[in-house]
């Protein structure tokens, strides 16, 4: 077993005592209660999770394993040269619950450049569909392709013990995240790229190999931005469309492959990952239907009212869980401050920060005016010339396997069970009222 797999298994043991004496004397403790309104619309506010790898504070937005986006920036690795904290860092910090070292980040560098070989069946896998294929289509048929891959379904059929889902689940992931850049790669050059591959360049850290691969290699700053992009995107707790998938699905023993890959499909709804394509594409339009590259601030209020009266989000502004601005943005915002300050695409999307939380507020039933993640991304892509607005959500999907594929180690080694929570009907609900009926079967 290599290094990191020793030291995992050592903290999740003493984890697993530590939950289990928990349980003995808490078991029963109630935390909060369910109303008929979570039931009926979307379960916000039900604590029913346990993901040990970020929490999302509402006001202040989310912590990894404590740590804020800006503690983090200070404190995670980087590369040489470069300013942002490298996502294998991050990767670490979630999977061990403690600040790697310099070496512990370059450790995993190399394991991740090792384990990248992806096999020519996937790339057949995704030429077979026809270009005008959505990217995150091509992208999650291509790991599903290589599920072929997969050491815990092949372990699983062999008739392995209980014990060891852990092992191998880690052993996925590790395969997986090494090789979703080559994947993602893959897919950008084959659809706008006429199909020029670029080979991996194993001396890159695993951002730097992605930037290289999409064709950005020349660019110390897209380098930069895809370490900043992988870091931040990475996870937002447990509860969000991809998260839960993830987990949902491999409580079911699906391999990390399959489990991934159905997150991911849930990653590309336009409420969820697939908003970063959207905000461009309803900023894109907007300036062409106005003719200039830069609206003024009445010109993109009447054009948020036009899109609100039309019955559509405005796309990037709002959250099921924060009601502050997303520091995900912030972050970004940050980094457009300190390499394109003059930008015009990054300058609307500064306008339309200023212009839309008060409109949104206005309409008195919008719990979270504010924007997330997803209303700055594109534009600093934008600037560096990757302009094919569609493919985002792909970039997106990269990053969130570190945060999935941690938890999802976790979730096996923690022994979670099959996740099945209990639905009613209305017909139910309504006997319940009146008295007729028990609402909690089992
Ligand atoms: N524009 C217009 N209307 C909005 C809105 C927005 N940005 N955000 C919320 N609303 C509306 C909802 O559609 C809902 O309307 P109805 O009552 O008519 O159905 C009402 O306001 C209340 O919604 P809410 O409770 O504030 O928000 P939800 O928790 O239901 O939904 C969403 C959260 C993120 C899905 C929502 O804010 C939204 O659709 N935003 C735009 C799409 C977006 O940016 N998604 C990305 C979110 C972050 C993420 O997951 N990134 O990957």
């Amino acid at each position: 077993m290599n290094v990191i797999a020793d030291k995992f298994k050592e903290k999740a043991d003493l984890h697993v005592a530590e939950i289990k004496a928990l349980l003995k004397e808490h078991g029963s403790k109630k935390i909060g209660e369910v109303t008929l309104s979570q039931i009926y619309q979307g379960m916000r506010g039900i604590t029913g999770l346990v993901s040990e790898t970020s929490l999302l504070d509402a006001q202040e937005g989310i912590r990894f394993r404590g740590y804020s986006i800006p503690e983090l920036s200070q404190k995670l690795p980087k590369a040489e040269g470069g300013s942002e904290p490298l996502p294998e860092g991050l990767f670490y910090l979630m999977l061990m619950g403690e600040l790697p070292t310099e070496e512990d980040v370059k450790h995993l560098t190399s394991v991740w450049q090792r384990r990248s070989h992806v096999p020519n069946h996937v790339f057949h896998t995704i030429d077979a569909l026809p270009l005008g294929t959505h990217p995150m289509t091509m992208f999650v048929t291509g790991v599903m392709a290589l599920q072929t891959e997969s050491k815990f379904s092949k372990m699983y059929a062999e008739g392995m013990n209980k014990k060891d889902y852990w092992h191998y689940t880690f052993d996925d992931a590790m395969d997986l995240i090494a090789r979703l850049p080559r994947i993602a790669a893959y897919v950008y050059r084959r659809k706008y790229h006429f199909s020029e591959h670029i080979q991996p360049d194993g001396l890159l850290d695993w951002s730097g190999n992605l930037a290289h691969m999409l064709g950005f290699g020349d660019s110390h700053e897209f380098k930069e931005l895809m370490r900043l992009y992988m870091t931040i995107h990475a996870d937002h707790e447990g509860g969000n469309v991809s998260a839960h998938t993830v987990h949902l699905v491999g409580s079911a023993l699906s391999d990390p492959y399959l489990a991934y890959a159905a997150g991911m499909n849930g990653l590309a709804g336009p409420l969820h990952g697939l908003a970063n394509q959207e905000v461009i594409k309803w900023i894109f339009e907007m300036e062409e239907k106005l003719g200039t590259n830069q609206p003024s601030k009445e010109q993109i209020a009447k054009y948020v009212e036009d899109t609100l009266a039309a019955g559509k989000v405005v796309p990037g502004y709002g959250h099921a869980v924060l009601r502050k601005t997303d520091p995900r943005f912030t972050a970004q915002m940050e980094f457009g401050k300190r390499y394109m300050p003059d930008d015009p695409l990054v300058n609307t999307v500064w306008n339309i920060y200023e212009v839309v939380p008060p409109i949104l507020q206005s309409l008195g039933k919008i719990k979270n005016p504010w924007p997330n993640v997803d209303a700055h991304s594109g534009a600093l892509l934008v600037h560096y010339g990757m302009k094919e607005y569609e493919y985002y959500t792909v970039l997106f999907a990269v990053s969130r396997a570190l945060g999935v594929l941690a938890n999802l180690i976790w979730s096996r080694a923690l022994s979670f069970p099959i996740e099945r929570p209990k639905s009613v009907t209305t017909d139910l609900v309504n006997k319940w009222l009146k008295g007729e009926d028990e609402i909690w079967g089992e």
